[in-house]
Order: C-alpha cells, then sequence, then structure tokens
C-alpha cells in the first residue's frame, strides 16, 4: 500500500511545480478568481470552453456537452455500456441594486444517456438504485441539477458580500464539483472519490451567505445533507438540515485553494440514522499556453467521517489537463480513496473484515481528446481515456485481478464559439475580461 502511494505522492511535485518555473506572470490588477460552481472559485487565468452573449442588459453564459460513449470496464464487477454523459447550465448575469444578480441553471439528460443505474465506472461508489447501493458504477446526475440565484454587492472597500439561494444547487462545502473543474474539463467521468469530495454539488436545498475581498472568501450554508433519490425527474423535499463553511484563497489568477468543512444530516437512503462529517481541501492551479491554450491541475483532500465509527476515511486526488490550442488536449487523474465494504456492496463476514474495514483503492487514467469540427456553434471531438484500477489483496476475488481496467472512447459535442478566441468565460485579462467585452 504505502510503496504504491509513493509515486503518487510525486504527481503533485509535477504537476505544480513545474508550471512556477515555466513563466512569471506580470502582476495584473485584474480579478484573480473565476467562478466556479456554486459558489466556488477557480483560476482566472482559464478559458473554459462556452458561449457568451448579451440580452437586454443580461450577460449570458451558455456551456455544457454532450457524449456518445462506449464504456468498457473489465473484471468480475465490470460492464460494459452504449450511452451518453451530458449536461448544459445557463447562466445570466445583471446589475442590481448595486450589486450583481446571477440566475443558474443547470440540467442534465444523463438518466436517459446512461440509464437510471447510471455508467459502469470500477470502484465507484455513492448513491442507491431500487433499495441496493449503487457500486462500481457512478449515478446519472438529476435531471434538474441547478437551480439557484447568486447575488454579490461591495460593502465596503475591498469587501463584498454573496448570497446564494437555490432549490438545488451546491453548498460551500468542497472543491469546485468535477465537470467544473479546468482540469477535468474533457473528462467525462466522476472521480471515485465524488462522495468524499464534491458529491454534494446536487443538494435540494441550499442558502448560503459569504464575504469576500479580492482574494479572500469566506462562507457558510445551510443545505439537504440528503443524497438525491433515484427518481432523477423529480425535485426532491427541499431541506436545510445540514451546514458547511468554506474558506477560498485567490493569491494570483493562477491559484485558487479551498478548504472546508460540512456535517451532512443522513446523507444516505439507505442509512438514514447515519450523519457524516465531512473535510476537505483543494488547489487549483491554471496558466495560459500560447495559442488559446490552458494547463490547470488540481489537488483535492477529502475525509470522511461517518456517526458511530472513529476515525476518517480519506481520499485524494490530482489531476491534470493541458488544452494544446483548439485541436488537442490530454488528461490525467490519480485518485487514492479509503472505502468500506458497504461502500463497495461486500459482506465484510465473507471477506473476514469488520464492518468498519477501510480498504484502500486507487485508479490512475489517462485520456486525449481531438477536436475535429470547428463549427460556428459548437464543436466535435473524438476522445479516448484508459484506466487503471489497484485494489488490495482483500478485494482480488471480488474484482477477480489487483488491477482491473477501464476504457471510455466517446465523441464529443460542445456548444461553444467557433475559435478558442471567443471561449473566455471568466476574465484572464488585466482588468478582467466581462463576457461579451470582445
Ligand atoms: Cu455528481
Amino acid at each position: 500500500m504505502a510503496s504504491r502511494l509513493d509515486y503518487r505522492l510525486l504527481l503533485p511535485a509535477l504537476l505544480f511545480a513545474a508550471p512556477v518555473c515555466a513563466r512569471a506572470q506580470a502582476a495584473a490588477p485584474g480579478p484573480t478568481h473565476g467562478e466556479g460552481s456554486g459558489t466556488s472559485w477557480i483560476p482566472a487565468a482559464v478559458a473554459l470552453p462556452g458561449r457568451d452573449w448579451t440580452t437586454g442588459g443580461w450577460s449570458m453564459m451558455l456551456h455544457g456537452l454532450a457524449t456518445a460513449q462506449w464504456d468498457r470496464q473489465d473484471g468480475r464487477r465490470g460492464n460494459s455500456q452504449l450511452g451518453s454523459i451530458n449536461w448544459g447550465m445557463i447562466m445570466g448575469g445583471h446589475p442590481l441594486a448595486g450589486g450583481q444578480l446571477t440566475l443558474r441553471g443547470m440540467a442534465s439528460l444523463d438518466v436517459l444517456g446512461v440509464t437510471p443505474r447510471g455508467y459502469p465506472l470500477l470502484l465507484q461508489s455513492g448513491e442507491s438504485y431500487n433499495g441496493q447501493p449503487l457500486h462500481d458504477r457512478q449515478h446519472p446526475h438529476d435531471v434538474l441539477m441547478e437551480a439557484g440565484a447568486l447575488y454579490d454587492r461591495p460593502l465596503a472597500g475591498p469587501v463584498s458580500v454573496e448570497f446564494y439561494a437555490a432549490p438545488v444547487g451546491e453548498p460551500a462545502l468542497g472543491p469546485t464539483a468535477f465537470m467544473h473543474r479546468p482540469s477535468a474539463m474533457d473528462n467525462p467521468t466522476a472521480p471515485i472519490g465524488h462522495h468524499w469530495q464534491d458529491a454534494t454539488h446536487i443538494s435540494y436545498g441550499v442558502v448560503t451567505a459569504g464575504v469576500f475581498t479580492p482574494r479572500w472568501k469566506i462562507e457558510g450554508s445551510a443545505f439537504n445533507g440528503r443524497e438525491p433519490d433515484q427518481n432523477r425527474w423529480n425535485i426532491d423535499p427541499v431541506r436545510l438540515d445540514s451546514y458547511a463553511g468554506r474558506v477560498s484563497y485567490a493569491p494570483t489568477a493562477e491559484w485558487t485553494a479551498s478548504a472546508s468543512y460540512g456535517f451532512l444530516a443522513s446523507p444516505d437512503a439507505l442509512h438514514p440514522q447515519q450523519s457524516q462529517h465531512r473535510i476537505t481541501g483543494s488547489l487549483m492551479r491554471s496558466i495560459a499556453l500560447g495559442n488559446g491554450g490552458t494547463w490547470a491541475s488540481t489537488a483535492i483532500w477529502g475525509a470522511n467521517a461517518y456517526s458511530g465509527v472513529s476515525g476518517l476515511a480519506s481520499s485524494l486526488l490530482v489531476e491534470s489537463e493541458a488544452v494544446l490550442g483548439s485541436r488537442n488536449s490530454v488528461f490525467g487523474r490519480a485518485e487514492f480513496v479509503q472505502k468500506n465494504s458497504d461502500d463497495l456492496a461486500l459482506d465484510p463476514a465473507a471477506l473476514g473484515v469488520s464492518a468498519t474495514h477501510l480498504f484502500p483503492v486507487a485508479a490512475v487514467s489517462a485520456g486525449y481528446v481531438r477536436e475535429f469540427a470547428n463549427w460556428t456553434h459548437a464543436t466535435l471531438g473524438l476522445g479516448a481515456m484508459a484506466t487503471v484500477n489497484f485494489v488490495p489483496v482483500g478485494l482480488e476475488r471480488s474484482y477477480g485481478s489487483r488491477t482491473p481496467v477501464g476504457f471510455l472512447v466517446f465523441f464529443r459535442l460542445r456548444p461553444l464559439a467557433s475559435a478558442m478566441a471567443g471561449m473566455q468565460m471568466h476574465g484572464m485579462m488585466p482588468g478582467g475580461m466581462m463576457p461579451n467585452a470582445r
């Protein structure tokens, strides 16, 4: 176990240290952060694929993707599927009472694309279907992934306040959700540490208030700690039974960091009496490359403590993606997670372990996307990724191997401006590039 972890600890050094030497960016007076999912921050020096325009005094932004994919996960718990992962997000911003009102909506038809049981993904866990925990599959996202309003307004000097309210949205817990991270823009799959890190991005009921300066933000949320139920079409009962707090820091346009804590009341419908505490820390780095490209990396630590069980179940993630001009992207992700037999739907007695025993599991993946059609309003690309998973000896029989592998080949359609130059969703020029400043 320890020896397997060692090489992964080298990855952060490679991903984060090298760009520091790459070039010294002149300090710009513009914003140091852009908006990630919910109220999270991402580095400002990053171009996200999307389209923006103005209409009737509203600054609009649209982004999303749809894949047509062949997913094959090997081994005894593997499966294969022809399907589609997809989501779209629309945002509109308008000045209001000396501040800015932003309305956000996000939707997905994953449930049609990858069935209500989701898509095969070795070692993935979280949520349930027909009373059975989903394992080695990633659940589909709800049709309505976000419906929320954000208002922020300068208060005094460099200090501003934010308020966010959403019947479906993301509380101030964890890093930016994977699908909105610049370091995972081209990786369609969820991290196997999703439910240790960023799974609360769809919570039925969120209220957040925060205070921020150009570099710091501190915020607190009340939200619904229950995971979405298996009916992906409905809006689950809205509750505010859980809470979270997060500190974010954006020292320059290239870096953001966050630390958060959350209490989740009864997250799992199959274990309603159990609650969770979650602690996360994250570091994101993005730099602009030539030809409108970017290089973005993220490191995340996330841990759960389960009520009635001592100790933490930890997870580590390091991921990186380089967008090399308008046609080629390469990406990779390495993860380590401590999962118990309940997470993986295994019988602890048959495995000779206690119910709280933590199995160290890991996954390392790499992928490539080639955009081969750049139309005015969309791009079409072809991508592929391969994953090697690592399970301990105790899980070898269950998985049929210590290193079961997974593959994904996908066509991907994205609604975006035809050229990279038109893709900045968030400011990256000195002074900030507002939507439609071009
Ligand atoms: Cu999710």
